[in-house]
């Protein structure tokens, strides 16, 4: 999310002078963390972290996960982008995760992680991310920390407000940032017919209790506005959703200016236990769509893609009582919600103010009908009927609230780059910390849960300048580590990230650790290209096919040496890796691959394929340094002109005649 930086300035610039707050930026950089802090984040070489932090890496596509406190990286998931460095997207049989109704779609924008919760605490499960721009949801396994479904969702665009889900993951969250013509009509129309013709959809994706797979269970036709966040309620506020709206001006050009116009926008709220009731009353209404959903086997280690035909749809407009709008100072941005389910926060990006909701008093206005009317067919509750209360003079550019458990909200504020903690029952501000700079979204770990932990807070920067080493233009984002478990919030610890973050959550090293997957049982594997030891290696030709059944163990692949490859062939390379053994994995990689090596991990099969474009002798050779002799782990393809008469032969360790009079240029000089 990248900020209009006149208009914020504009408004900093006022604020500032009405002297609400003394400085815009952080004054004492240097000097802001004291000589005891940094070994509050010291994990000793050899010592785990108490934490997993997954970070999302916005348009990096990626999901990225830290141990805590230490801020060491321990790895890149890839999600919606390709990742050569895996082999993910590249090989063939995770080729069909990126699958989308619009085909092979290698790169996507991840904003937003969300753990899976039982009872409203994280489980440690799988962990959920939002693909932005071609919209869709992926679970990560958190057992294999790898991605294992992606399901897109039609009726989107820019996928933002997702993938927040409900307090037992009934169902993971979504809803459209860009409203935009449903896709079962006519969407050719002129686009100043925003106001007719767009519409905003959220979607109710729900989760398999044991096996987490995915189904887009309904959707809900809204007015066309943006949605920009959302979390579900908890506890007394089970079975409703929240999101922040902004455009309810319904502009469709300049909306740095056009979509500024209101002096509120709009929470949404949303009974989906109502929805239910009305779905299972039939008073959905089925219509055609297309969308893609990809699930990953971890017996065949292969993905398949599907394509689904159609969605069940409500329509808020119809059925009165399953969404109402509450006001929501200037175009809100964060939509979060208290440990106990009782406080809504909304964040006004270009609010002076933070209003906190009160579910019961919503609850109330509902039943007393205390509208103030109506916006597109759906109740608008009176801001003073539904409202907590306001916290004054908070700082500048509000985003994004995390809570401690304790009593206390904490907030990010973009333009005045602080974190400020406040009270959420008298709203008084109590602590505020500088950033560096520019905080986005904050992570308290089960911060968004019934049971957050207040112990640390991580706060994710837009804007490092004079933090790190220069690097070019482009500087690391980054993170920043705060002890919030006495009155005061304490800076500890920087540490970059990889791409963009955005959300991130936090689980207990506990609840992920001893689940860890660490190698795939050789006799499962049901990949069809499987071999299962050296002696179901071979090669095997299919018309231009050419299929190598291969196997790699500590410190050879076999077969090594591979002839009768010819030009006009496709190779696949179905690399079995036989070792039973933690972290053991083993690359593959041959010369002039188009696509990117392999890393295959023990017990899986993986396939590269492989088009030569010319004749000579191809080394092909492991990536990971697997062994001591694992220099020694490689093997040679000869590719022979396309009509050439050479057999397709395979072996290892032992030289075959030669197949063909070796050629003149070849020969040895005698
Ligand atoms: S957004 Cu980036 S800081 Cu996409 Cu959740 Cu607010
Ligand atoms: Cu196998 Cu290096």
């Amino acid at each position: 999310m990248k900020y209009n930086n006149n208009l914020l300035r504009v408004l900093a610039i006022t604020v500032c002078a009405a002297s609400l707050i003394s400085s815009c930026k952080p004054k004492n950089a240097g000097s802001a963390v004291d000589a005891g802090a940094a070994a509050k984040a010291y994990v000793p070489p050899g010592k785990y972290d108490q934490f997993y932090n997954f970070v999302s890496g916005g348009f990096s596509g990626q999901m990225s996960v830290y141990g805590l406190p230490s801020g060491r990286l321990l790895r890149v998931i890839p999600v919606f982008s390709v990742d050569p460095e895996k082999g993910y997207g590249y090989s063939e049989e995770s080729k069909p995760m990126l699958n989308t109704s619009h085909g092979f779609v290698p790169w996507d924008d991840l904003h937003h992680t969300e753990l899976s919760q039982t009872n409203g605490e994280i489980d440690g499960r799988w962990v959920f991310g939002n693909a932005n721009n071609t919209p869709r949801v992926a679970r990560i396994d958190l057992t294999t920390f790898r991605t294992a479904e992606i399901i897109e969702l039609p009726n989107s665009a820019g996928n933002h407000s997702s993938p927040f889900i409900t307090e037992n993951t009934e169902y993971v969250v979504a809803g459209t940032r860009f409203s935009v013509p449903p896709d079962n009509v006519n969407g050719d129309v002129p686009i100043n017919t925003y106001k007719q013709n767009f519409k905003g959809y959220i979607s109710f994706i729900s989760v398999g209790k044991e096996d987490g797979k995915m189904d887009l269970a309904f959707q809900i036709e809204c007015p066309g506005v943006n949605f920009d966040l959302s979390h579900a309620g908890k506890g007394k506020s089970h079975g409703w959703f929240f999101f922040s709206c902004y455009n309810t001006e319904q502009a469709n050009t300049l909306l740095e200016v056009n979509a500024s116009q209101k002096d509120k926008d709009f929470i949404m709220a949303v009974n989906w236990k109502k929805a239910e009731e009305y779905l299972k009353a039939g008073k959905g209404r089925k219509v055609a769509a297309k969308y893609a959903r990809n699930r990953y086997n971890e017996k065949s280690h292969t993905a398949t893609s599907e394509i689904l035909n159609e969605v069940t749809v409500l329509d808020a407009k119809e059925l009165k009582d399953i969404c109402y709008f509450m006001p929501c100072p200037k175009s809100p941005h964060g939509c979060d919600v208290d440990p106990t389910g009782e406080y809504i926060v909304g964040s006004g990006k270009l609010a002076a103010l933070i209003p906190v909701f009160s579910f019961d008093k919503m609850q109330k206005a509902i039943a007393d009908k205390a509208f103030e009317g109506e916006f597109e067919g759906i109740p608008v509750i009176k801001y003073d009927a539904a409202l907590h209360g306001e916290v004054k003079k908070p700082g500048l550019g509000p985003l994004h609230t995390e809570f401690d458990g304790k009593g206390f909200a904490y907030t990010t504020f973009f333009v005045s780059s602080e974190v400020v903690k406040w009270n959420i029952k008298d709203l008084a501000v109590v602590d505020r910390v500088p950033t560096y700079y520019s905080v986005g979204h904050l992570c308290i770990p089960g911060g968004d849960t019934k049971k957050p932990t207040g112990q640390y807070l991580i706060a994710y920067n837009k804007i490092t300048k004079d933090r790190y080493l220069p690097t070019g233009p482009e500087l690391a984002q980054s993170a920043q580590l705060y002890d919030i478990s006495g009155e005061k919030m304490q800076l500890i610890l920087d540490f970059p990230t990889i791409g963009e973050p955005h959300y991130a959550q936090a689980a207990p090293a506990d609840l992920i650790k001893n689940r860890s997957v660490k190698f795939f049982k050789i006799d499962e594997n049901t990949n069809p290209y499987v071999a299962k030891g050296e002696p179901e290696a071979k090669v095997v030709r299919e018309g231009n096919k050419v299929h190598v059944y291969m196997t790699s163990i500590r410190s050879h692949f076999a077969p090594d040496n591979i002839e009768g490859v010819k030009l006009g062939d496709e190779v696949y390379f179905h690399v079995t890796n036989l070792e039973q053994d933690w972290d053991v994995p083993h690359g593959f990689a041959v010369k002039g691959a188009a696509n990117a090596e392999l890393l295959i991990m023990p017990g899986e099969t993986q396939t590269l394929k492989w088009v030569p474009n010319r004749t000579g002798i191809f080394p092909m050779y492991c990536t990971d340094f697997c062994s001591a002799l694992h220099q020694e782990m490689q093997g040679y393809v000869r590719v022979s002109p396309a009509g050439s008469n050479v057999p397709l032969t395979f072996s290892i360790g032992t030289n075959k005649p030669a197949a063909d009079p070796v050629p003149a240029a070849a020969a040895p000089a005698k």
